[in-house]
């Protein structure tokens, strides 16, 4: 569990290591650029942490703060979730939609290991006021 600004605590609902892209940058259609994130699931946002550098501190329970700062926190409040087999020619792809319009594919190949993210990741979104 991470700390917070308000004495609270973060929950980590689920973590480990996908493969992300992003298929939108402030609204347009940018070219795939598949890397690897340590990928950490909250009640409210999930964080993706770069891989390389982050996994053992994130794992480690390290703070979301200074040189480990996420590079994405992807707002699940309003979010959307689907399969998107046709979005990619790998398997284990599924895409997660914000209300501000992010478009990120999370990538597992372990497709077993794909449907436990994607059945979390739903059942963060659903427990969310716009979800
Ligand atoms: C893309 C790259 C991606 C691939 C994408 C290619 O080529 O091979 O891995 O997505 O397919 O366009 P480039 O490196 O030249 O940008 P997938 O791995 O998800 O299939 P796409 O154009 O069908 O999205």
């Amino acid at each position: 569990q991470w700390p917070n600004l308000h004495g609270g605590s973060i929950r980590v609902l689920q973590q480990g290591v996908l493969h992300k892209t992003k298929l939108t940058e402030n609204g347009k259609k940018i070219r795939k650029n598949w890397t690897s994130s340590w990928v950490v699931l909250t009640d409210l946002f999930l964080f993706l942490f770069k891989e390389s550098t982050t996994k053992m501190s994130a794992a480690a329970g390290g703070s979301p703060t200074g040189t480990n700062k996420p590079e994405l926190c992807v707002d699940l409040n309003g979010a959307t979730i689907e399969w998107a087999a046709v979005k990619s020619s790998r398997k284990g792809v599924f895409q997660v939609s914000t209300l501000l319009g992010v478009q990120l594919l999370l990538q597992d190949e372990d497709e077993t290991n794909a449907v436990v993210w994607f059945n979390e990741i739903k059942r963060a979104i659903l427990r969310l006021p716009c979800g």
